[in-house]
């Protein structure tokens, strides 16, 4: 008998690319995920369920077991922490960069650093590890504001073209970290239901 399993999908930019993932392995939504508000999902593998939530909500839906996979970006597992996670697969796919960004030309000095952010917990660890003290003022959208309203210096923020900086008159400044989207996988699951997660995995793999 196979286990029945629950996959986390985050909602979002990343959502059509993790159902065509998805759909190469055969998991196919019974009825259309776009333009629908349910959030949960039968598939035609009879086992197998996909749940539809905020990407910053996959990595708790996973790792307290109410989901047993998930696919999300690497930045929320930063952000987020992955205890209790494994992280089996880069799907190299939504690729983007996490960077400072601050406004044209602007040199930040060199004293406390007011910086703007939603991700509180990857600036704190990036600017301790450079030594600089910095304010982390956390915001949750329109960080390219920031700047310009004299709210923060720098920001910490995703970066893909840099048009959104480029058009709020900013640039990004110093690369964090290169970010791709990741499948994530219970650490109980992946021992009591080994036999369905295991050629699961396989299978992603071998279609990535
Ligand atoms: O938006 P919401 O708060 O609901 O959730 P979210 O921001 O976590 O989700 P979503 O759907 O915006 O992004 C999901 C995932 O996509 C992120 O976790 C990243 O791993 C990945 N990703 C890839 C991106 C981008 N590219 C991206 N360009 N996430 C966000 N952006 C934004 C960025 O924040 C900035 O506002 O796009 C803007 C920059 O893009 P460029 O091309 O102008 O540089
Ligand atoms: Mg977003």
């Amino acid at each position: 008998m196979i286990e029945p399993l629950v996959i986390a999908l985050s909602k979002g930019r990343i959502l059509f690319k993790s159902l065509s993932l998805l759909k190469k392995a055969g998991i196919i939504p019974i009825e259309s995920v776009e333009n629908n508000r349910k959030l949960l999902f039968n598939t035609k593998k009879k086992y197998l369920n996909l749940i539809i939530l905020r990407a910053i909500d996959v990595p708790t839906y996973v790792k307290l077991g109410a989901a047993d996979m998930g696919i999300v970006g690497k930045d929320v597992l930063l952000e987020n922490g992955s205890k209790g996670l494994y992280e089996p697969i880069d799907f190299k796919i939504s690729k983007c960069r996490l960077m400072t960004a601050g406004l044209i030309g602007f040199n930040v000095k060199n004293t406390t650093r007011k910086v703007a952010t939603k991700f509180v917990n990857i600036a704190k660890r990036y600017y301790a590890s450079k030594g600089i003290k910095a304010n982390i003022i956390k915001l949750y959208g329109a960080m390219e504001l920031a700047p310009i309203m004299n709210l923060a210096e720098e920001i910490i923020d995703i970066v893909d073209t840099g048009n959104t900086l480029k058009e709020n008159g900013m640039e990004p400044k110093t690369l964090i970290k290169n970010i791709s989207t990741r499948l994530i996988v219970n650490k109980t699951s992946m021992i009591i239901k080994y036999k369905s997660i295991n050629p699961l995995i396989e299978l992603l793999i071998s279609i990535i």
